[in-house]
């Protein structure tokens, strides 16, 4: 009998990938907006966690994971946390270029910015959209002048990246929100779907109603996805920057990341604020890693 993992299967050339995964390990702008270090670990750990998973999504999927090929490129490295965000972007650039799918793995959410900038010039699209899970809505000035862990959605949008209208911030949370930054989004013509809102509905539909908002329905609107892991509850996912008493479950979790998976728009997703010296037994890495291999199931699901 065969039992095959993950990472017999993270071996395809990078010519021949679907999907190419990729780590930003840094915790830097973290440490710039006054968070607990340790996200520069969470590429490695939830790698290790990915690849002893099996390539079995399940009966209700036609297709299972070992019908994509995925290619793992490692960690980008480097220098001044200005340097890594450029070669991050550069990296971005040329893989979304190329037409590959890619993952991302964190890093803090600082990477977004530089991501999201390296996305929309390899699309050479007029329009993207973007949308942020999270509990925060990171939309802080800049800090002596540096951009940090909180600031990648208002460089996104003051810098023309992306345009208010399309972008949307999923989970948003009571008391760890500021009102003028929430203003601050509204008046972009953003959209905001609390935690509070989110749960109401089914999360895959409250997915699918941002993505049809912020793509104004039109097909083959390229998206980018920021999924930040702080956006689940401390209970679940104990290991991130900034825990949350009250977030998602490891099971929405989960089900947002195959939401976006099986989203033809959806063509780069990034997973951040995943800090393995503050998790307890690889709880976050490896609900990450579970977050993956469903991102991928999505992917070898979608109907074209
Ligand atoms: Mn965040």
């Amino acid at each position: 009998m065969s039992d095959p993992r993950l990472g017999d299967l993270l071996t395809a050339s990078l010519e021949d990938a679907d999907v190419v995964l990729l780590g930003v390990p840094t915790d830097e702008g973290i440490l710039r907006n006054g968070g607990r270090p340790g996200a520069a670990e969470a590429p490695g750990e939830i790698r290790a966690w990915l690849r002893k998973l099996t390539p079995f999504a399940g009966q209700q999927f036609r297709r299972q994971l070992d019908d994509i090929r995925v290619a793992d490129i490692g960690d980008i490295n480097g220098g001044s946390l200005e340097a890594l965000h450029n070669a991050a972007a550069q990296k971005a650039r040329e893989l979304i270029a190329s037409g590959k799918i890619v993952i991302v793995l964190g890093g803090g959410h600082d990477v977004t910015y530089p991501l999201v900038r390296g996305f929309w010039e390899g699309l050479q699209a007029a329009e993207i959209g973007l949308i942020n899970i999270d509990a925060h809505l990171d939309v802080r000035e800049k800090k002596n002048g540096l951009h940090h862990s909180g600031s990648s959605f208002r460089l996104l949008i003051e810098e023309g990246i992306v345009s208010g209208r399309n972008f949307a911030e999923i989970g948003i949370q009571s008391f760890v929100t500021a009102k003028d930054h929430f203003d601050w989004v509204i008046q972009r013509g953003s959209r905001i779907l609390t935690f509070e809102d989110a749960t109401t509905a089914h999360l895959p539909n409250a997915f699918e109603e941002c993505e049809v908002a912020i793509t104004h329905g039109e097909p083959d609107f390229p998206l980018y996805l920021s999924f930040d892991m702080d956006s689940v509850r401390a209970s679940d996912a104990p290991g991130v920057s900034a825990p949350a008493p009250i977030g998602f479950l490891a099971e929405e979790a989960y089900e947002l990341a195959v939401a976006a998976g099986l989203s033809n728009n959806v063509r780069m997703m990034d997973i951040v604020e995943v800090s393995p010296p503050h998790d307890v037994d690889g709880r976050t890495a490896r609900l990450a890693a579970r977050m993956i291999a469903g991102f991928l199931a999505g992917v070898a699901n979608r109907v074209k």
